[in-house]
């Protein structure tokens, strides 16, 4: 049970633990309003990062259909940002901090963004893995107790369960195509595994939010909950595609009624979450150099939108 002497923090607790959400308005302890600017604007800042790797494939994408496809699949990804940021917005912090904190290096995105894609299978195994990965973990966002993000991604989940799609056909049609065409899928599965396995986040034992996250349920599952669960998942559609899984001590063990797999290189991780994996340096100057690029848009619109206060407080008078 929850013991609390504030009765504020207790009705909040309270209403928490009978499934209600939070929503805007609502009273919330200051480290509640904190954790969550923090974690959805990561989320966000991960949607409009994630949106370089594959943007830079869009044209070499090998058929029209395909290129339509990855084209909506980015679309979809910069209006994921667009609800995350909005949704940060409800909690009292505003759209040009939350840029400058991503512009400065002082928030965070997935670690998974900064890894390059350099083959078009590639573009398979994002949307089959990290997809797949960010799908496990949105399901069960969309019954986190902030209601502005809990709805957000709803809406977020259904475009995700379309981007996996796109992504295991890709890998689909390469593993049923030419000798050269399943290698660079496997090679693909090589390289994005174990980054996926990642995204998840710390070791439970070492993810000093989770515990926290989980009595305000804004997690319903631990990071290695989910990692779990999407290993289990994911094997059987590699035998499908009749690619192997890097990972040597991946075995299903009976007793626990999971997969058994390998140790992940958690200084990568480290590393790459530090601002030293292969791509950080790369994806952060494309986000800075689009925004002082858009600059001259913003004051356009924000000129127009001036203009037409004007002219309809004129029409008032
Ligand atoms: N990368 O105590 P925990 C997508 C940080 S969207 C970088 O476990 P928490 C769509 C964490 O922030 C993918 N940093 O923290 C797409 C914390 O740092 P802090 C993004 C990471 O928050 C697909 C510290 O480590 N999804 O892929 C990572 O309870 C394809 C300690 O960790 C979300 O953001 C990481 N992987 O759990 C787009 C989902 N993991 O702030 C384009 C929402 C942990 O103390 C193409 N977020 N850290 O300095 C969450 O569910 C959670 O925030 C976790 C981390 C599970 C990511």
């Amino acid at each position: 049970m929850y013991l609390n002497n504030d009765p504020l923090e207790a009705d909040f607790q309270a209403k928490i633990d009978k499934g209600q959400n939070i929503e805007a308005k609502d009273w919330m302890p200051e480290k509640y309003r904190k954790t969550h600017i923090r974690q959805i604007s990561q989320h966000a800042h991960s949607e409009i990062v994630g949106m370089l790797p594959e943007g830079n494939w869009i044209t070499r994408a090998p058929s029209l259909r395909r290129k339509v496809a990855l084209l909506a699949k980015v679309q979809d990804e910069a209006g994921h940002g667009l609800y995350l940021y909005s949704a940060a917005e409800t909690l009292g912090i505003t759209r040009d901090e939350l840029y400058d904190q991503l512009h400065s290096g002082k928030a965070k995105y997935s670690s998974i963004f900064n890894y390059p894609a350099v083959t078009w299978a590639d573009m398979g195994a994002v949307g089959w893995l990290v997809d797949g990965a960010a799908i496990m973990n949105q399901v069960m966002l969309t019954r986190t107790s902030y209601g502005p993000y809990a709805r957000a991604m709803v809406r977020i989940c259904k475009e995700e369960s379309f981007h996996q799609r796109q992504g295991y056909e890709i890998m689909l049609t390469l593993c049923n195509g030419t000798e050269v065409q399943k290698r660079m899928a496997q090679d693909a599965l090589n390289r994005w595994w174990w980054p996926s396995l990642m995204m998840f986040g710390p070791r439970d034992a070492e993810s000093p939010h989770t515990e926290q996250a989980l009595k305000w349920k804004i997690k319903l599952k631990t990071n290695d909950e989910l990692r779990q669960q999407f290993v289990d998942q994911t094997v059987s559609q590699a035998e499908i595609l009749g690619i192997t899984i890097p990972d040597p001590k991946l075995k299903w063990n009976e007793a626990r009624g999971h997969y058994d797999f390998g140790d992940i290189d958690w200084e990568e991780f480290t590393q790459v979450v530090a601002g030293n994996g292969p791509c950080n340096r790369e994806r952060l100057e494309a986000r800075k150099s689009a925004w002082e690029k858009g600059a001259w848009v913003r004051d356009a619109a924000l000129a127009y939108a001036e203009k037409q206060e004007q002219r309809s407080l004129k029409v008032a008078v």
